[in-house]
């Protein structure tokens, strides 16, 4: 197959081409704006006859037009991510995750072209600490934020593509990825990276906040699947049962990489902070018989921790001005 894959310069885009490249035949264009969140570097050392990069916007309606023509299925990561910029500037948000999803949906109605949509587990809102229940797929739309506002609108937009006009289109909601090649303004990178530079970790508020943590690697290996195997028109949770609160990840960080376990600050916490994040993947599981491969957080972690040790290259571009913006917010 030849995929189009939209924000494939960005951290799980970048994670799911070199899976692709090892994983399967598929020849792989990668349509990426290198917006502050795109590293060409992220893709260095891959075969040039298996993966071609074009610079531009997923809404330049021209561009796309040519590139999803030539495509056989369309695997669309590019967007906005971070939910502190969507608080501080959400304009861009709008033009990536409403108006590139409207653009790319156009060109796929137009040319019959299959599409698999990325989206997240914040469009569901937040769960409370002692909730049982986990996210679904009949769990009901409430966002918190511009960021998960306009994942909301843009999962909302492929839904009515596939009713009004057909578009072969899927969609999956992922919990909370970690791994190689994710930008330092991320919660696990900034902790790693600020330890490697001798500043204490930031936690926002108390850190009792739960997030659902996945390794990218498996992200990739479940959209393949669905990508494969998922029912056209279907929405598929994407999890692999990683609950943890923050102040527990920041501690753990510390502790695998030999500083004491209470040398960090608490700092201003984030507006509107979703509370807790908790997938449940069964239809994902049963249905298309996926699994993760990664189920041990610590060793993921810590996987993680070497490989930012090693390629302090890729991410020491990205660090200062990071933390200046951090700064200025008290955080
Ligand atoms: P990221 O910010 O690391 O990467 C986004 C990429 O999209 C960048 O390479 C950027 O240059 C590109 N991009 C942005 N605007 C563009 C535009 N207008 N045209 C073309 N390219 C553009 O994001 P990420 O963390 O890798 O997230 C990728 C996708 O996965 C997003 O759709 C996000 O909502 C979803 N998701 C992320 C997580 C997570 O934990 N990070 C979890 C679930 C779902
Ligand atoms: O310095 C920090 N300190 C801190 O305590 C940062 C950057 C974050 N946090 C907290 C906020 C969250 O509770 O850590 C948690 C994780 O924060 P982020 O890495 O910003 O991720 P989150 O807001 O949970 O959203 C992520 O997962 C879902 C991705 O950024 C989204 O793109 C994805 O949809």
């Amino acid at each position: 197959m030849r995929l189009l894959v939209t924000g494939g310069a960005g951290f799980i885009g970048s994670n799911f081409v070199h899976h692709v490249v090892e994983h399967t035949d598929h020849r792989v264009t990668v349509l990426d704006r290198l917006t502050y969140a795109g590293n060409r570097a992220s893709l260095a050392g891959l075969p040039e006859d298996r993966v071609a990069f074009v610079h531009g916007d997923i809404a330049d309606a021209d561009l796309v037009d040519d590139l999803v023509a030539a495509a056989d299925a369309v695997v669309h990561y590019a967007a906005e991510s971070h939910n502190d910029n969507s608080l501080h500037d959400p304009n861009p948000f709008l033009h990536t995750n409403l108006i590139g999803t409207f653009t790319l949906l156009e060109a796929a109605r137009k040319h019959g072209t299959r599409f698999h949509h990325i989206s997240t587990d914040e469009v569901y809102g937040d769960l409370e600490l002692d909730d049982p229940a986990r996210f679904t797929e009949e769990t009901p739309y409430n966002p918190s934020s511009p960021y998960s506002s306009t994942k909301a609108g843009s999962d909302l937009l492929v839904r009515a593509w596939v009713r009004s006009f057909g578009v072969s289109a899927t969609i999956s909601n992922c919990s909370n990825n970690y791994g190689p090649y994710q930008h330092v303004e991320k919660f696990i990178p900034r902790q790693i990276t600020n330890v490697l530079r001798g500043i204490r970790p930031k936690l926002y508020g108390e850190g009792r906040n739960v997030r659902d943590w996945i390794h990218a690697d498996d992200h990739s290996s479940a959209v393949l699947t669905i990508l494969d195997e998922g029912r056209i028109g279907e929405t598929y949770l994407i999890g692999a049962d990683g609950e943890k609160d923050n102040k527990t990840v920041v501690e753990l960080i510390l502790h695998l990489m030999g500083r004491p376990t209470d040398d960090y600050d608490h700092v201003t916490d984030r507006a509107g902070h979703d509370l807790r994040y908790a997938i449940d993947s069964t239809k994902l599981r049963d249905e298309l018989g996926w699994q993760p491969r990664f189920r041990d957080f610590e060793a993921g972690l810590a996987a993680t921790i070497e490989w930012y040790r090693d390629h302090e290259e890729w991410w020491a571009p990205a660090k200062d001005s990071t933390e200046a913006f951090y700064a200025r917010l008290g955080q």
